[in-house]
C-alpha cells in the first residue's frame, strides 16, 4: 500500500506569539471557534502539545489517532496538525476519514494499536459553527484523556512558546479515501505515515464482542414481538454509529426510528447536549407513547440521555446505579468480573448503596473523566459515570453513549421490557436518591467568582456546621454535618487536586454542591447540584423538582445567589 511521494517536504519554522489562556479545562481547551481559528491560536496549543510529547516519549517519534465530532473547523484543524506532525518527527497519524470520529472510539482505536495517544478536535456538547465553540483534546495511550500533569505542562508551554514548526507544502491530504500514505520530510531521519482509518468499523467490533448482539436483535424484532426505540444524534457525529450498528447490524430498521443522524458542522443549530432542555425534540417524540425507548447524544458521542416509555427520564446518577446493579447480564463482564463502582463528586449517592450491597468499593474523584482512569488501569473500578449524562466502563477510557445504550437494551433484553419498571424494582431494593442540578449559564462579571469565595470562606471558618435551617417548603428542617471545598488525592499516583466544588452535606445525607463549570468558551457557569435520599416508598413516584424544592431554596439562601450572580432563574435545569 505504501506509496513515497516524490518530493521531499522541507520544514519550516515560524515565528509565534505565545498566549497566555490556553489552560485546558474539565475536559480539554474550549475556546470560540473564531478564537482558535485567529493569530495562529490552534497552532500554537498543538505546538505546545507536540513539544510536551518531544519531552515525555523521549525523543522517541509517536504515532497518534486523530479524530473529531465533525464541527466547524474540524477537517481544516486535522489537515494543519497533518502538516505541523511531519515537522515535529511524529512517525504516524492515524486519521479518521473525513477526520470524524466519536470520543470513545478514538479511545478505542488507541488501545486497540497500542498507539502513544490521540488528539480529539471536539468542544464535545457545546455548540458548533463559526459563532460558536471549538475545543481540542489530548488522550494519552491508555485511550483517556490527559491527566492534568500532562494538560498543566502543556500550559506551560504554551505560555512560552516562540514559533512553530510546520510542512507547508503537504497539503489537502485525501482524508475520504482509505488507505496509508508515506512522505519523505527534509531533515527527517524516518519518513512520516499517514493511514485513513473507518471511523466505526474498530469501534462496532468491540461493541459486539462487548454485547451480546443476538439478544438485543431479539429484544427489538423477536419473538416478544417489535419493540420500537428511538434514537435522536443530534447531528453529532453518532449518526453513522447509529446507523450501522441499527440498521445494519442488529438489522433493526423497522423497529429503530432514528433522527438527526447526519453529522453537520453546525449540528442543524443543535445544541448538542442531550439533556430534557436540549433535546426536547426527544422528550416530546417519547411522550406520544409510541416507543419503549428513546436515547440522545453529545456532539462527539461520549454522552447519552436514556427515556422509557411516554418520556420517563432516567437521571444519569439513577442510570450509573442500575447498570452497576445489573452489569452480569453483560457478557463483557461475564469474561473479565466486576471490580469496584465509581462516580464524580456531585453525582448523586445512588450508586454507592448499590455498592455498599454488593460489597465492592465506591470511589468519589473529582468532576471530569480524566480522573477515573488510573482507577480503570489498575482495575479498581469497572464502572463509572458522572451526573452530567455520562456513563462508561472500563472497556475503553472515555464515556461512552452507545455502550450505555447497548448497556440498557441488554438489560431490557434480559430483565424486564419496561424501562420504568426497571427503575421501580430498582428504587424498591436500595431507596430512591432524587437528584437535580441547576445550571447559570455564561455569566458576565466577577459575581460567580466572589459566590465561591464567600462560600470557601465559609469552609474554611466552619461557621455553618451544626446550624439548622427551615426551609418554606415542606416544614423540612436541615442541620449541616460538613461543608468543605472537595480535594481528591488520587490512590493510584498520589496526585492531588484541590477546589473541587463547595460540599454541603446535611445530618440526613442530603447534599448540596456548588461548583463553576470548566468547559464553557463564555463567561462563567455556576452549577448547583442536589442529592437526597428518601427510603419510604411513598415518595419514590413523586416528582424530584417537587421533592427538592426545599433542599434548592436552602442552597440559593446559603449562597445568596441570587445577588451575586443577578440571577433569579436557572438556564437550564436537568
Ligand atoms: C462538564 C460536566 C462534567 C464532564 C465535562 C465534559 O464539565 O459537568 O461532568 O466531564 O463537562 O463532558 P463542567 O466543568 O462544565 O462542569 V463532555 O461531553 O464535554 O466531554
Ligand atoms: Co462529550
Amino acid at each position: 500500500m505504501s506509496n513515497p511521494e516524490q518530493i521531499k517536504h522541507a520544514i519550516e519554522i515560524r515565528t509565534t506569539k505565545p498566549f497566555t489562556d490556553q489552560k485546558p479545562g474539565t475536559s480539554g481547551l474550549r475556546k470560540p471557534t473564531k478564537t482558535f481559528k485567529a493569530n495562529q491560536y490552534f497552532e500554537n496549543f498543538i505546538q505546545a502539545y507536540f513539544d510536551d510529547l518531544t519531552e515525555t516519549m523521549n525523543g522517541k517519534p509517536p504515532t497518534l489517532v486523530v479524530g473529531g465530532d465533525g464541527r466547524h473547523f474540524v477537517r481544516e484543524s486535522a489537515q494543519i496538525i497533518i502538516q505541523m506532525a511531519a515537522a515535529n518527527n511524529i512517525k504516524k497519524l492515524l486519521v479518521a476519514r473525513d477526520a470524524k470520529m466519536s470520543t470513545p472510539a478514538v479511545s478505542c482505536v488507541i488501545r486497540k494499536y497500542g498507539t502513544d495517544g490521540g488528539i480529539v478536535l471536539t468542544a464535545s456538547h457545546n455548540p458548533g459553527g463559526i459563532d460558536n465553540d471549538f475545543g481540542v483534546k489530548f488522550n494519552i495511550a491508555n485511550g483517556g484523556p490527559a491527566p492534568e500533569a500532562v494538560t498543566n505542562s502543556v500550559y506551560d508551554k504554551s505560555r512560552q512558546l516562540t514559533n512553530i514548526r510546520l510542512c507547508p507544502t503537504l497539503t489537502n491530504i485525501d482524508l475520504l479515501t482509505l488507505g496509508k500514505h508515506t512522505y519523505e520530510i527534509e531533515g527527517r531521519s524516518i519518513p512520516f505515515e499517514i493511514e485513513i482509518i473507518d471511523s466505526v468499523d474498530d469501534y462496532v467490533q468491540f461493541m459486539k464482542e462487548i454485547f451480546d448482539f443476538d439478544k438485543i436483535r431479539n429484544l427489538l424484532n423477536g419473538e416478544k414481538g417489535k419493540f420500537p426505540i428511538m434514537i435522536n444524534a443530534l447531528s453529532g457525529v453518532m449518526g453513522p454509529y447509529v446507523l450501522r450498528i441499527f440498521h445494519q447490524e442488529l438489522n433493526a430498521k423497522n423497529a429503530v426510528t432514528v433522527k438527526n443522524c447526519e453529522n453537520l458542522e453546525d449540528f442543524g443549530g443543535h445544541h448538542p447536549d442531550p439533556n430534557l432542555t436540549y433535546a426536547h425534540e426527544l422528550v416530546e417524540d417519547m411522550e406520544h407513547g409510541d416507543y419503549e425507548f428513546g436515547a440522545a447524544f453529545d456532539g462527539d458521542g461520549d454522552r447519552n440521555m436514556i427515556l422509557g416509555k411516554g418520556g420517563f427520564f432516567v437521571t444519569p446518577c439513577d442510570s450509573l446505579a442500575v447498570l452497576a446493579a445489573n452489569l452480569n447480564v453483560i457478557p463483557y463482564f461475564q469474561k473479565h468480573g466486576i471490580h469496584g463502582y465509581a462516580r464524580s463528586m456531585p453525582t448523586s449517592g445512588a450508586v454507592d448503596r448499590v455498592a455498599a450491597k454488593n460489597q465492592k468499593l465506591l470511589y468519589e474523584v473529582p468532576t471530569g473523566w480524566k480522573f477515573f482512569g488510573n482507577l480503570m488501569d489498575s482495575k479498581l473500578i469497572s464502572i463509572c459515570g458522572e451526573e452530567s449524562f455520562g456513563t462508561g466502563s472500563d472497556h475503553i477510557r472515555e464515556k461512552d453513549g452507545m455502550w450505555a445504550v447497548l448497556a440498557w437494551l441488554s438489560l431490557l433484553a434480559n430483565i424486564d421490557r419496561s424501562v420504568e419498571k426497571i427503575l421501580h424494582a430498582h428504587w424498591n431494593t436500595y431507596g430512591r436518591n432524587f437528584f437535580t442540578r441547576y445550571d447559570y449559564e455564561e455569566i458576565d462579571g466577577p459575581g460567580p467568582f466572589s459566590m465561591l469565595k464567600k462560600l470557601e470562606q465559609m469552609c474554611m471558618s466552619n461557621e455553618l456546621v451544626n446550624k439548622s435551617f427551615n426551609t418554606p417548603y415542606g416544614n423540612k428542617q436541615y442541620t449541616i454535618k460538613i461543608m468543605d471545598d472537595f480535594h481528591y488525592q488520587d490512590p493510584v499516583d498520589g496526585s492531588y487536586t484541590e477546589k473541587q466544588g463547595i460540599r454541603i452535606i446535611f445530618t440526613d445525607g442530603s447534599r448540596l454542591v456548588f461548583r463553576l463549570s470548566g468547559t464553557g468558551a463564555r463567561g462563567a457557569t455556576v452549577r448547583l447540584y442536589v442529592d437526597s435520599y428518601e427510603n419510604n416508598p411513598s415518595t419514590y413516584t413523586k416528582d424530584a423538582q417537587e421533592m427538592l424544592r426545599p433542599l434548592v431554596s436552602l442552597g440559593l439562601e446559603i449562597a445568596q445567589l441570587e445577588e451575586f450572580t443577578g440571577r433569579d432563574k436557572p438556564t437550564v435545569i436537568t
